[in-house]
């Protein structure tokens, strides 16, 4: 039976790929909502070819629909997902607002799937941030050579920061290549050809809070709570498309070769050929699609490195949140 969606965030980034994707993998969908903030009443939102108008959520009627997907940021999803279950709605919320309650399923697909079984009425799943599920699906490939130590360092492009960031740094590069000055606003120093250490505000420890999302999303997803996780998130120049460096410490020995059958396994893209004409992935490869690419598979030492790449928007947040309702919708919850 088709079904009404609700897409909350649907004029920002993310809302915009999970629109696209939701038209393309053609679910039964009887007809899509695009909601924001009253702000953006009546921007255009496209799901596929229709043009749809965007409706102000604060007037929203969830009882119009058996799905809210939220893709908004922390307050709205605080405001409004409960209000969409309370009204009936099955909730896919892509916010950090829920990722770490003891009762609220963190789901990413071919990760962890039996936790979407026996949710209840209007469920509600969390999805995680975009720089944790590609680098989850990675890791639980290489589970059953049994995972003590992960230590990652991200290269996060601006998309992951909005619209906004994105402008920003085409702005910078044009002012930067006619002498001008590079105003900042997004990013608080300048990214055109630059790099930044720093994703969030920091703890007392100095770790940031894009950083603390790895290590304990990773622990959750992967159901290991005591894996010992070392995060360095960066953001660099780049448009579209995070990169993540590697380094696995397994209980069992695993050779490359071995590490490379079991992430083609689960379906990830190996390009990983040094001397060859395609010798490695980068980000601009791997963006507008949805697949997670691996490159650079290596032993060193006792451990096994490698390098990700995957489009944070597309591949990391709207393939997980529409994966997720594709599952919700086979175990029956919108029947
Ligand atoms: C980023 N992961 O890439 C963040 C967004 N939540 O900036």
């Amino acid at each position: 039976e088709a079904i009404r969606v609700a897409v909350v965030g649907a004029t920002n980034l993310v809302g915009q790929a999970v629109l696209e994707l939701l038209a393309e993998r053609d679910l039964p969908i009887e007809r899509v909502y695009a909601l924001d903030v009253a702000d953006k009443e009546g921007e255009s939102a496209y799901y596929g070819n229709l043009e749809l108008d965007t409706l102000a959520v604060e007037e929203f009627d969830f009882a119009n629909v058996a799905l809210a997907i939220f893709v908004a940021g922390s307050d709205l999803s605080r405001q409004y997902v409960q209000a969409a279950r309370a009204a009936g709605a099955a909730v896919i919320d892509f916010s950090a607002v829920y990722r770490h309650a003891a009762d609220v399923p963190l789901y990413a697909p071919q990760i962890n799937d039996k936790l979407l079984d026996d949710l209840g009425e209007a469920p509600l799943v969390s999805v995680p941030n975009c720089t944790v599920t590609p680098l989850a699906q990675a890791l639980v490939a290489l589970k059953p050579a049994g995972l003590q130590r992960v230590t990652v360092t991200t290269f996060q492009s601006v998309s992951g920061s909005g619209q906004a960031a994105l402008e920003e740094l085409a702005s910078q590069t044009t002012a930067l290549f006619s002498q001008r000055d590079a105003e900042m606003e997004v990013f608080p120093k300048r990214i055109a050809f630059n790099v930044l250490p720093l994703i969030g505000a920091v703890d007392e420890q100095g770790v940031s809070e894009e950083e603390l999302s790895v290590e304990q999303e990773l622990r959750k997803l992967l159901a290991l709570p005591a894996l010992a996780v070392e995060a360095s998130c960066v953001r660099v120049p780049v448009f579209f498309g995070h990169g993540w460096a590697v380094t696995v410490q397994t209980e069992d020995a695993l050779s490359a070769e071995k590490a490379r059958e079991l992430l083609a396994a689960v379906g990830m893209q190996i390009v990983d050929d040094p001397a060859g004409e395609m010798p490695y992935v980068t980000p601009l490869e791997a963006s507008g699609n949805e697949a997670v690419w691996v490159s650079r598979v290596r032993r060193q030492g006792n451990a096994l490195s490698f390098w990700l790449a995957a489009d944070n928007i597309r591949a990391a947040i709207a393939q997980s949140c529409v994966a997720t309702a594709m599952a919700l919708m086979k175990r029956g919850y919108f029947a």
